[in-house]
């Protein structure tokens, strides 16, 4: 007698990752929501039948999504964040919620590495000024600033931020870093105010968590405390910095550069940025190589497939009612 296959919802597609979608459809019985015609048609019929649903921290899942689907009880989602996804309601409702830790940090800080060693160096400016043949008018292409020896300030030190911070030996950098509260298993030093690093540091980087309790964390006052020399880099989340205050500062000269993975209103990248020669502009890929991408989707399918062996996810969202 063949067993039934569990019914999964899946919210959105795993670009080149044809391995690990039939992995899921092998396991699942899986409703493709982004194909469909009509999304709505498609919940309503199988609203009541569903108990797993798959996700991804860039992709919304709200509440009333949820409310839809009257026997789910786990959200897996692919990506480290949460903040796409009313996590709050999902455990109010015990609704099991799980991401993807760990597997992308190391991509995830070789990226902050990258960003800061082409905002310090001017990497993106550099690399126009050879392909619009500006070396061969005017050779003199100005001078950049030094990485090495430099103050390396975290803003979250998490597994990111720490993984972050780990590469900085190579660069004989001083690292210092602010939390919510001190960690007394890092050897870097801790900040107790973000404005105190940022005058500290002469690079900040952010690896904070999104979401409401950061939101605009990285004002203009923490701008201008990290300086005309400063290099803001952001890995994080779009919505800790206040995007109008950083591209006031950078065309100021109030900041010197910036790098930055992620943005207020993805894919939206505000004119103003763009007109900047000082600011590196990625397209939120961070985590986005073809290993780590596939870790991340491996892990979430490990979820689902635990909660339906056991009844746990393997990697839960810390509750958040607390
Ligand atoms: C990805 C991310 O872009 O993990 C996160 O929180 O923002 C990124 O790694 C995202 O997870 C895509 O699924």
């Amino acid at each position: 007698m063949t067993q039934t296959k569990p019914l999964l919802l899946q919210l959105i597609p795993f670009p080149s990752l044809d391995r690990a979608q039939a992995r899921l459809d092998h396991n699942f019985n899986v409703v493709r929501l982004w194909e469909a015609d009509d999304p709505r048609a498609i919940v309503q019929r199988h609203g009541n039948d569903l108990t797993l649903l798959m996700t991804s921290a860039l992709t919304p899942t709200p509440a009333e999504l949820m409310d839809q689907l009257p026997k789910l009880r786990a959200i897996c989602s692919v990506g480290v964040g949460y903040d796409s996804i009313d996590v709050r309601y999902a455990q109010s409702k015990g609704i099991q919620v799980s991401n993807t830790p760990d597997v992308l940090n190391d991509c995830v800080a070789d990226m902050a590495w990258a960003l800061i060693l082409g905002a310090a160096r001017s990497l993106g400016s550099a690399e126009r000024y050879v392909r619009s043949n500006r070396w061969i008018e005017h050779n003199k292409f100005p001078l950049s600033t030094r990485v090495t020896g430099k103050k390396l300030g975290i803003v979250g030190l998490g597994r990111v931020g720490q993984a972050v911070a780990d590469r900085a030996v190579g660069f004989r950098m001083d690292v210092r870093y602010h939390n919510r509260h001190p960690r007394d298993d890092v050897p870097w030093t801790y900040a107790p105010s973000l404005l105190e690093l940022a005058s500290w540091a002469d690079i900040l980087v952010i690896a904070t968590v999104g979401g409401a309790s950061t939101y605009h964390l990285i004002d203009g006052a923490v701008l201008n405390a990290l300086g005309a020399n400063g290099i803001l880099i952001n890995v994080a989340r779009g919505s800790v910095v206040d995007e109008a205050a950083l591209a006031l500062a950078l065309q100021q000269g109030q900041l010197g550069a910036a790098g930055l993975d992620v943005f207020e209103a993805e894919p939206t990248v505000p004119q103003a940025l763009k007109d900047l020669d000082n600011v590196i502009l990625l397209p939120h890929i961070a985590s986005a190589t073809k290993e780590t991408r596939l870790d991340m989707v491996n892990l979430a399918i490990d979820n689902a497939l635990a909660f339906i062996q056991s009844g746990k996810v393997i990697t839960p969202v810390p509750p958040l009612n607390a």
